[in-house]
């Protein structure tokens, strides 16, 4: 699955709150291929390797769980993701039908 998604880092991590200065929205290309959710600055292409600032981005999704951000109000179609190693990121999407269908695509993985 792939898309445009809105990052916002809400906890590192070590589960601690990200600091101001890093909790800005950032808009990405989302590629989500086997347990790696790929973060890229521009479309994805098949035949190009990914930069240092791309890998860096990834997030491993394994064991990770997608919800929708029920208790973030100031956008909309935000879903929630806590990963693993206690991530938590808000991630916007184009739709609600969007949303929905990468919450279901990672809670698979
Ligand atoms: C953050 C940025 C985010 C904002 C966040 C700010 O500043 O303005 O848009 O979240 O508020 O800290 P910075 O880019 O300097 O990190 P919202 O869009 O959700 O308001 P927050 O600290 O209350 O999360």
């Amino acid at each position: 699955k792939h898309g445009i998604l809105t990052r916002k880092s809400h906890a590192d991590m070590d589960g601690k709150r990200t600091p101001r200065g890093r909790r800005g929205w950032k808009k990405f290309y989302a590629v989500l291929k086997g347990m790696i959710l790929y973060l890229q600055k521009d479309e994805y292409k098949p035949d190009k390797d990914l930069s240092e600032v791309d890998l860096k981005n990834a997030v491993r999704v394994h064991h990770a769980l997608a919800t929708r951000a029920c208790d973030y109000s100031k956008r909309p179609n935000v879903l929630k993701l806590k990963t693993s190693d206690w991530r938590v990121f808000l991630f916007q999407a184009p739709s609600e039908e969007e949303m929905m269908s990468w919450i279901f695509r990672i809670n698979l993985v």
